[in-house]
């Protein structure tokens, strides 16, 4: 095993990085009898290493964050591995509270999956525990904390607890030239009565996050390295939401973009967009041909999330001036422009759940309820046999957004309103407010699985439940 040290910046220097991610194959430039004693080692060595610890985030000159991080980074490290494979990952945790870390989008054991609800070990404070899996499906996945916040606004997806997992095909086509991670992220959360600061929602509404500042990766708009490409490229930018609870709408200025996969799943339209939304979770691998040199700005469309650092700069080469930004004609979005019209099996049993908002009235935390009970309560939500097919018809009947999660399955989505489609595989679909969407799954990764909405308050208070399998 080896260690290294990496160069910190400012912002992370008292930071020991000494565990920095090892990744595997190390052992190859050994020979002899150091080969002996490096395999010895290697058998007992994790393929990676995240380590869970406080962090002081610099995302702009004078603008620091304390927060907490995996391996002194925000993002975590990349892990990056190729389909199938085994691997083991070491989680220390040199905090003073419980976590733990699920993997998103793949498909592992219950007890691999890393969420406390269906039986994963936890990381206590101050000790290590070992995750083995094998990683499946390809894709662009992501790890991030599956730890209950609550009303502790430091804790889970809050900070800086996310990172991106890459799953690569075993044949990638690699259609592009260059590639660029942008994980989107909301900081500096605070509880907020909005009848406090506008006119708008019910009076009985409770509590509500908002955010004071917001970044690309972890630097805000206008304060990192630019994004460099040359005029010609195709460049394939992988987007994930990663804030607790913050939707997002992402706009390269100047150009369109072409999207080929929706939480890292091929879609079977490729659709070219002036606009992507993402709501928390969710991912778009989009790619971009590079056909307008100059300085633009790729970032929120609101002028709001720009002005708190949502974005980065995409500079061409040898491009001068200040970055360019202009709002999109049309940022309209629909997943069923990424579908097409194949027959999609008939389900084995069509299950109705509903969404609904009991309100915390100012001052209080609204609680929420599927089929009218809420978490713990939920812990038998749905009942499926393996190999049946189920159609979930969801309805939301909130005034506000819900990203639902399903754990361990990748999903069809079969409608959406009125708007039938099929081939959008998914394992996070937005819920836009007082809507109906319908998402079909087969039971086919026997054990619990939570089914939740990702924003990170909805999921504390009450909107989660798991889907059980019989026999
Ligand atoms: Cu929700």
């Amino acid at each position: 095993m080896t260690t290294s040290r990496v160069t910190s910046n400012a912002s992370s220097s008292w930071v020991d990085r000494r565990e920095f991610v090892v990744g595997a194959g190390a052992a190859g430039i050994a020979s002899g009898a150091v080969l002996a004693k490096a395999c010895a080692q290697m058998a007992s060595a994790p393929d990676y290493s995240l380590r869970i610890a406080p962090l002081r985030l610099e995302l702009a000159p004078g603008k620091v964050i304390d927060t907490f991080g995996y391996n002194g980074t925000v993002p975590g490290p990349l892990i990056r591995v190729r389909e199938g494979r085994q691997v083991s990952i070491d989680i220390r945790n040199d905090t003073d509270i419980d976590d733990i870390i699920h993997w998103h989008g793949l498909k592992v054991p219950a007890a691999s999956d890393g969420a406390m609800e269906e039986g994963s070990p936890m990381v206590e404070r101050g000790g290590t525990q070992r995750y083995t899996f094998a990683v499946q499906p390809a894709g662009t996945r992501w790890y991030h904390s599956h730890d209950v916040a609550g009303t502790d606004l430091t804790r889970s997806l809050y900070a800086g607890l996310y990172g991106f997992l890459i799953v690569e095909p075993p044949n990638d086509p690699g259609r592009y030239d260059q590639e660029v991670l942008l994980a989107g992220h909301h900081w500096e959360p605070r509880w907020v009565s909005m009848q406090d600061i506008r006119q708008g929602p019910p009076p009985d509404n409770g509590l509500e996050v908002l955010y004071a500042s917001a970044s690309f990766n972890d630097r805000m708009l206008g304060h990192g390295e630019p994004v460099r490409v040359r005029e010609g490229q195709r460049v394939l930018f992988r987007l994930l939401n990663a804030s607790a609870t913050q939707n997002m709408t992402l706009v390269l200025a100047g150009h369109r973009m072409t999207v080929v996969a929706l939480d890292g799943n091929p879609v079977p339209s490729r659709q070219s967009v002036e606009a992507v939304f993402l709501a928390p979770a969710e991912r778009a691998d989009v790619v971009v041909e590079m056909n307008r040199p100059g300085v633009w700005i790729f970032g929120g469309i609101r002028d709001e999330d720009r002005r708190m650092g949502l974005g980065t700069v995409v500079e061409y080469a040898n491009a001068r001036g200040e970055p360019q930004w202009a709002a999109p004609a049309n940022s309209a979005w629909d997943y069923t422009i990424f579908g097409d019209q194949r027959p999609v099996p008939a389900p084995d049993e069509r299950i109705e759940l509903l969404f609904e908002k009991v309100p915390g009235g100012r001052g209080g935390y609204n609680r929420w309820t599927l089929n009218g009970q809420s978490w713990p309560n939920t812990r038998q939500l749905i009942a499926t046999e393996p190999g049946r097919r189920y159609r979930l018809a969801m309805t939301n009947k909130s005034g506000d957004n819900h990203p639902v999660h399903l754990h361990r399955h990748t999903f069809e989505v079969t409608k959406v309103g009125d708007k039938a489609t099929a081939g959008v595989m998914k394992d996070t679909v937005n819920m836009t407010r007082f809507s109906t969407v319908e998402i079909d799954f087969v039971a086919d990764d026997p054990g619990p699985s939570l089914l939740h909405c990702h924003h990170q308050d909805h999921q504390d208070e009450g909107f989660m439940g798991v889907v059980t399998y019989l026999g």
